[in-house]
């Protein structure tokens, strides 16, 4: 059996990671097999590769060549972990995917390179399920400071202009893939933000089952 495939994206501080864990937590406390992962990253490789891009000295401005090292980072981590794990019948919780290419690389290269550079690095994959925590920018990076660990990213480095069209070109994703995007209002406190993120899993892959309503 198949397993499922879930990612979380949004801006910077947008509460993905705090998501991903309550989730999983949720998940195994009703028995089931959960593999928590993130990009850039979730192999040795992609970590080193994770490490190169975020450090800014490191970086490159230049969109393709940005958009080919996740592709690589990626490639491995569907490869090694994200396939494996969904053939074993996981659910596999991802911080970031594919879709954080196309909103934080999209306005740096021409869209069709673009998509030909994520589907090398995908192999063909994509989410059964994408939730797009959405938040103004200001509010993120407000969170991300608060919790500041002394250097900054390649990424929270750049300006509030380049985070506003993050935040635009997610929201075009989502609202052109409603099938497969829940927008969720990442503004709201973070009890509020997980039992919504519990409602949908609930009703999209455990109906019948009975979660016990916890
Ligand atoms: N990137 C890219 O350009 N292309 C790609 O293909 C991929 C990535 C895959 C990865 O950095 C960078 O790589 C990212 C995009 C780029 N750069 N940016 N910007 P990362 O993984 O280190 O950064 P991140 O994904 O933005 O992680 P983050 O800053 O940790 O954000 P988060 O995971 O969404 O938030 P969090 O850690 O869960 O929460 C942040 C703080 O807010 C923390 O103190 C929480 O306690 C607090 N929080 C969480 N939820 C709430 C609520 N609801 N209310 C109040 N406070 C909250």
């Amino acid at each position: 059996m198949r397993g499922v495939f879930i990612t979380f994206e949004g801006g910077e501080g947008a509460g993905k990671s705090t998501q991903v864990r309550r989730l999983a937590l949720l998940l195994e406390s009703y028995g089931l097999s959960v593999t928590v992962t993130r990009e850039p990253g979730g192999t040795p490789l992609a970590e080193a590769i994770r490490g190169l891009i975020l450090t800014h000295e490191a970086a490159s401005e230049d969109g393709l060549t940005q958009a080919l090292l996740f592709a690589a980072a990626r490639r491995d981590h569907v490869l090694r972990v994200i396939r494996p794990a969904l053939a074993a019948g996981h659910i596999v919780l991802c911080d970031r995917f594919a879709d954080s290419t196309r909103a934080y690389q999209g306005s740096k290269m021409p869209e069709a390179e673009l998509e030909q550079v994520i589907a090398l690095g995908t192999d063909g994959l994509k989410p059964d399920l994408t939730f797009l925590l959405d938040l103004p920018p200001e509010v993120g990076l407000e969170r991300a400071r608060s919790r500041f660990t002394g250097v900054e990213d390649t990424f929270e480095r750049s300006n509030l202009g380049f985070h506003r069209e993050v935040r635009r070109r997610f929201l075009a994703l989502a609202e052109a893939e409603p099938a497969r995007f829940v927008h969720i209002d990442a503004s709201r406190d973070e009890a509020h933000v997980a039992e919504t993120i519990r409602s949908v899993v609930r009703a999209k892959f455990m109906a019948g089952q009975g979660d016990g309503e916890r």
